[in-house]
């Protein structure tokens, strides 16, 4: 933290926080601004994590340049990477703290009133209506140190015992399936294995789209491989793929099961491997019986021929490599439907060797950190609230008495919204993430927001839909204005630089949350918490044994020369050790859990929970528009350059086949309706979208008006990717 930047912009409350500062051993990358420099940030947006070197004149950033020896990117970058700094500079940014006066409008505050008024409201409402009255949503966009932070001074410091986060809408799934498949929640994977695959299945994912750069990676494949994708359209992806497999939307569960029992009747299985190192297999094969070619074919719209080409292709390859993304994740049944891809990755031995693995790719730029530190479904360093152990642990590696963790877990983020619904929920923090526009079944969500008493949103922009619902708006700094650690898709942690000051009174999130804790009266217990390196080091302690185990990492340093580094990285591994560029795990079939073996879990595919009639005829698919576009746009939409490669309004894909009876023409004005509300959009017809089904890109506001809040048991996340809707012409008047 830059207490002298604070101690200038604000009153005695962060005299206070710079006075009990306590850093014991020294930063080696200074959080100060240095005029002239070139320094390392891992981009913000997507999971990929690539390099790109900011360079800044007389203490401003002026351009980037990813550095061609990072091991993820190799001197590339995608459009919103090279843009990404545009956001920084909009006119939206908020630049003080905005509080709701009685004439319901927001107006501009000190700090202190701002932090004073949070935390009067909130313990008011706790004090009325106990613990289980205030909660947060989190985010994967936040830097460790601040998710940290964050999770640790709500739970431990404020007694608020439900957070959760935008990590509950795209990556709890995969937590989920590996928890229960593997015993941790580990993505085994290194990006290198794109390049050493003969075979690679991508699941739901879109990768020229979602993750640019990683689509790169195939493309640098010498083995020419076999790319197989599963997704109902014919997206960029699967355009480029050599086998495209169009299931029917939500038939991926009969497929991969198909796909097993074919493996395994014609005996084409890594027996020693199964016999080695999984449990449950003989059950799954007897379970898999039942979905013959036949059966698979009408459940998914497949040909016999094309799913018995793909096992046939899969049972061929020497080192098979599969990948899922939301296509799986966002399901009603997710969880089964990822363990089914790890399944046929166990069953035919592709993980733990180069080109292999049952791969779920991350979302977000540190969704993988926030699955480990952000205190909302695991405990600090991927451990488990309701484990006596783990508390004792965690607890002792915080230097903070035991009684302070909770032992039950959080409410997940439909759960939280429920309990809003109910009245139980009165005050709810919103850090980094846009949920008026991004939760699913807006309507019902943003009516419930209006009903809190108390609603804080901490963002970059006074603008996004959630912040203009706020009584409260906290100004955030941004990407590129803070110092911190992201953890990418393969489990590479790297470091983020500081190279711009933030806008007006704009704070770091970190700064932000250490206010917050003064301002409550538990900034004490924290004190050890006073930067973001220290905050680092207490993190690696809270790993030591786990398969996360990052002990070895001798700070921020080390991360900037080494290019990042992937976890585990244990100090076991011996004094000044350097880790190996790529490493995957569990090459040696051991599985965290604790007899050392993998599960095979599985379960018969259920109804869909809301299956097109004669009124609403067709399933509804949402998902990513353009590499140029982010999520809600509040930060994309910045850039001039990004908006010029975009539909500026909003559109819908159909297929003629479909539009052509409706009386639906090319870039005509519709009308898509479903049981929850409707939207006006512009009719895109294209063949790249199967018949029966629409697409809409989650880009812009109106689109999850339509969806409809069902969640995977497992897992509790949402299924933006199936419901039922109509749609017509709009004539002209
Ligand atoms: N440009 C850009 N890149 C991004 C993001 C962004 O907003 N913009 N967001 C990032 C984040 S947070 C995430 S989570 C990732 C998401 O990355 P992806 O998951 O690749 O993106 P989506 O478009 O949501 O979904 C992928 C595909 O799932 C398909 N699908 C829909 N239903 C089914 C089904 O039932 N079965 C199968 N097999 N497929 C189905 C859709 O047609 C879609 O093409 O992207 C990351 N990268
Ligand atoms: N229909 C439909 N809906 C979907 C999806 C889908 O496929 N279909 N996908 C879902 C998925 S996978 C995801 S991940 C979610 C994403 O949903 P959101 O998290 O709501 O989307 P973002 O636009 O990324 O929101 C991030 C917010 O954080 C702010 N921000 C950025 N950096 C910082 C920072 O450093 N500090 C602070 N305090 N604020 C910051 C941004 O301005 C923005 O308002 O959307 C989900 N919604
Ligand atoms: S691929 Fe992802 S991490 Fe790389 S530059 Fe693009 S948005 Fe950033
Ligand atoms: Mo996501």
């Amino acid at each position: 933290m830059n207490s002298t930047l604070l101690l200038r912009r604000d009153g005695p409350m962060t005299r206070e926080l710079a006075r009990r500062r306590v850093d014991p051993i020294p930063s080696q990358i200074p959080e100060r601004l240095v005029p002239d420099a070139v320094l390392d940030a891992v981009c913000g947006y997507c999971s990929t994590g690539c390099n790109l070197r900011i360079h800044t004149r007389e203490g401003r950033p002026v351009n980037l340049t990813p550095d061609p020896a990072y091991p993820v990117n190799q001197g590339m970058a995608c459009p919103k990477g090279w843009e990404a700094l545009a956001p920084l500079s909009a006119p939206d940014r908020a630049v003080t703290p905005l509080l709701r006066g009685s004439d319901g409008q927001l107006a501009a505050v000190p700090w202190s009133t701002a932090i004073a008024e949070f935390c009067a409201r909130f313990r008011d409402i706790q004090q009325r209506h106990g613990p289980d009255s205030l909660a947060w949503l989190g985010t994967g966009q936040i830097l460790n140190e601040e998710l940290a932070l964050l999770g640790a001074v709500a739970k431990f410091g404020m007694g608020i015992r439900h957070g959760d986060g935008n990590t509950r809408q795209c990556m709890a799934t995969a937590v989920a399936a590996y928890k229960q498949s593997f015993g941790f929640d580990a993505p085994p994977y290194t990006y290198a294995d794109f390049e050493a695959s003969d075979v690679i299945v991508l699941v739901g994912s879109n990768l020229c789209i979602a993750h640019p750069i990683l689509w790169q990676r195939i493309l640098q494949n010498p083995g020419h491989p076999e790319i197989l994708v599963v997704d109902p359209r014919r997206t960029e992806t699967a355009a480029a793929a050599t086998q495209h497999l169009p299931v029917r939307p939500k038939s991926d569960l009969s497929l991969l099961y198909g796909i097993a029992h074919l493996l395994i009747e014609q005996g084409r299985i890594h027996r020693a491997f199964l016999e080695a190192h999984t449990t449950g297999f003989e059950d799954f094969a007897t379970f898999v019986r039942r979905f013959t070619p036949d059966r698979v074919a009408a459940d998914t719209g497949l040909t016999v021929g094309q799913i018995v080409r793909a096992a046939d292709t899969i049972a061929r390859g020497k080192a098979v490599s599969f990948w899922w993304t939301m296509g799986v994740n966002q399901g009603h049944q997710a969880t089964r439907t990822a363990q089914a891809v790890i399944n046929l990755a166990l069953m035919t031995g592709n993980i733990g060797r180069p080109g292999t693995g049952a791969n779920s790719i991350t979302g977000q730029c540190n969704a993988m950190g926030s699955r480990l530190f952000s205190n909302t479904t695991n405990l600090l360093g991927g451990h488990d609230f309701t484990q006596p152990a783990h508390r004792d642990f965690v607890a002792s590696a915080l230097h903070l008495p035991t009684h302070t963790i909770p032992d039950t877990n959080s409410w997940a983020y439909d759960e939280i919204v429920d309990a809003i619904e109910r009245g139980v929920v009165r005050g709810l923090w919103v850090v980094a993430t846009n949920g008026a526009h991004s939760w699913i079944q807006q309507s019902r969500f943003r009516a419930l927001l209006q009903k809190l008493e108390f609603l804080v949103v901490q963002d970059m922009f006074h603008t996004t839909e959630t912040a203009r619902l706020a009584h409260l708006v906290l100004p955030a700094a941004g990407w590129g204005e803070k110092l911190g650690t992201f953890i990418n898709s393969e489990r590479r942690i790297g470091l983020v630089q500081k190279a711009a000051r933030p806008p007006g009174e704009a704070l770091s999130d970190f700064n932000i949350v250490r206010l917050v804790a003064e301002g409550w009266g538990c900034g004490e217990q924290f004190q050890e918490w006073s930067h973001p390196e220290a905050v680092f080091r207490i993190l690696q302690r809270c790993t030591r044994g786990q398969p996360c185990d990052i002990t070895g990492i001798r700070g921020y340093a080390h991360l900037a020369q080494a290019g990042g580094i992937q976890w585990p990285f244990p100090d076991s591994t011996g004094p000044g050790a350097e880790p190996e560029t790529e490493r995957r795990l569990f090459a040696d079939g051991r599985f965290p859990h604790a007899d050392g073996r993998a599960r095979f879990l599985f379960e018969d595919p259920a109804p869909l929970p809301e299956a097109v009639d004669t009124e609403y005829p067709l399933v509804l698919l949402t998902g990513r528009g353009t590499s140029a576009q982010w999520h809600t746009q509040s930060r994309t939409a910045k850039s001039a350059l990004l908006r010029r490669l975009h539909p500026q309004q909003l559109y819908v894909e159909i297929h003629p086949n479909d539009a052509h009876p409706l009386g639906i023409g090319d870039r005509s004005p519709v009308q898509v309706r479903s049981r929850r509300g409707e939207l006006t959009a512009m009719a895109f017809l294209t063949t790249t979208v199967p018949t029966g089904s629409v697409f809409l890109p989650l880009h812009y506001p109106e689109v999850n008006r339509l969806t409809l809040q069902v969640v995977d048991p497992h897992s509790r996340q949402p299924n933006y990717k199936h419901c039922a809707v109509a749609i017509a012409p709009i004539s002209p008047r």
